[in-house]
């Protein structure tokens, strides 16, 4: 276990202890300078850097970790000054997503994220060095520092040539089940919000889950159980508050496969406070909101077991601001509502326009029918000297399938909403 110290200029400790926590570090003590915003240089004032500069000499630790985000020049003076090496916010967040990178996207994207995040520093080192105040980048000369730097932008490239390939494969991919007829449906939310959980009990699979942030960091596709339709649905990657754009676009292509979702179930930690509630899902919404329709998403309120009073609280802000499809509590641990969501899921995808198709006789009209039968919800093929076919379908097939029949020289008798 790693010990270390926290030092920050906030008292909200909340968010920097799940990381430690995550990360399995032991804090041995925490130095706090109440101010508006970090000293310039150095992050806390000399008075308080002196002391805490007396605090680590009778009590030394691994590293020093920030509880809050550090410009270059800031993370430069306080590591040559404590020499001690400092992580901030950013730092641990990184911590934790190569922990738990385990397939080659989410690698390459953490690498990213961490080169992207090291880059600056570099440079504030490079112009350090160029004014004669240190050797070289860790010691290792100006030859060393330079070097480096062309290393990161080489290493850059070949990772954003690698990722795009496999988000082409990825894309692909959700094409193809989108066109065999697929519902697609997409968890997401904070990280710890208990979508992983949600996912098991909708699958009855067996996805990681942990108290800790960013457990889960690749998308995770499995079919929902207890269906006919063809229900896939997705766990994916939480999301953070102040996340710089940098971070979010290295893991855009993870993100995108839950923008290409029909439905999103929008997680959140019911036994948080309404205001935490509330900032959260109006960060998630902006998020969303870009890729994806308000009626496509449903907030999905989890944890009820612990209290839902504070839900409530939300629904009623939330009905008044948003669009949304709709609003439902639920307990992963406990299974209550599950069943609810299912109906709710279910109902989302219910083929509700008729149709009535007289087509003439043809291969075509064949290949036609193999494909209505993958898509829609054939109800009856009557076959003599033309070919007549009742089915329902989804509104978005209904283009799709009067173009076709147009083409065969076919007639759709009927169109209709069902009932
Ligand atoms: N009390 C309670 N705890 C829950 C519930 N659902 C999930 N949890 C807990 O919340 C924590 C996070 O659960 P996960 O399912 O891993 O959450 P996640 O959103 O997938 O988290 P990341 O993948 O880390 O972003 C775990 O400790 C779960 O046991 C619930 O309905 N009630
Ligand atoms: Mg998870």
């Amino acid at each position: 276990m790693k010990r270390i110290c926290v030092i920050g200029i906030k008292e909200d400790m909340q968010e920097v202890y799940e990381l430690c926590e995550s990360l399995g570090y032991e804090i041995l003590f925490m130095v706090l300078q109440k101010r508006d915003k970090p000293q310039k240089s150095s992050y806390l004032g000399k008075g308080k850097l002196d002391s805490l500069e007396l605090a680590l000499k009778a009590c030394p630790v691994e590293m020093v970790v920030i509880n809050g985000d550090m410009e270059p020049l800031q993370h430069y003076n306080l590591e040559t000054r404590l020499g001690v090496r400092c992580m901030d916010r950013l730092g641990l967040v990184l911590e934790i997503f190569s922990l738990n990178a385990h397939d080659r996207q989410a690698k390459l994207q953490v690498e990213k994220a961490t080169l992207l995040y090291n880059l600056p520093l570099i440079k504030e080192w490079v112009h350090r060095e160029k004014a004669g105040e240190h050797p070289g980048f860790m010691g290792g000369g100006e030859y060393s520092t330079r070097s480096y730097e062309n290393f990161i932008r080489s290493r850059l490239m070949r990772i954003e040539q690698e990722l795009e390939s496999i988000e082409d494969d990825s894309a692909r991919r959700s094409r193809v089940r989108k066109e065999r007829g697929f519902h697609l449906v997409g968890i997401c939310g904070y990280t710890n919000a208990g979508k992983s959980s949600l996912m098991n009990r909708l699958t009855k699979e067996d996805v990681l889950i942990e108290n800790r942030v960013f457990s889960t960091l690749s998308t995770t596709t499995r079919r929902l159980s207890g269906t006919k339709k063809d229900v896939l649905i997705s766990d994916t990657i939480g999301f953070m508050s102040d996340l710089p754009p940098y971070m979010v676009e290295s893991f855009r292509s993870t993100l995108d496969q839950i923008f290409s979702a029909d439905l999103i179930l929008l997680v959140v930690d019911a036994s948080e406070t309404f205001e935490l509630m509330m900032e959260k899902i109006l960060a998630s919404l902006q998020i969303l909101r870009p890729h994806v329709y308000a009626s496509q998403i449903v907030v999905v309120f989890n944890k009820i077991d612990r209290g839902r009073a504070a839900a409530e609280e939300v629904k009623i802000n939330l009905s008044a601001l948003h669009d949304i499809h709709d609003t439902i509590e639920i307990s992963a641990h406990s299974g209550e509502n599950i069943d609810a969501l299912m109906e709710l899921i279910i109902s989302f995808f219910r083929y509700e326009i008729a149709m009535h198709i007289r087509l003439p006789q043809s291969p075509n009209t064949e290949k036609l029918i193999s494909w209505l039968y993958e898509s829609t919800d054939i109800g009856k093929v009557e076959r003599g000297e033309s070919v007549d076919i009742s089915l329902f379908c989804r509104p978005q097939d209904t283009e799709r399938i009067r173009d076709t029949v147009k083409s065969l020289s076919g007639t759709v008798l009927i169109h209709l909403p069902s009932a």
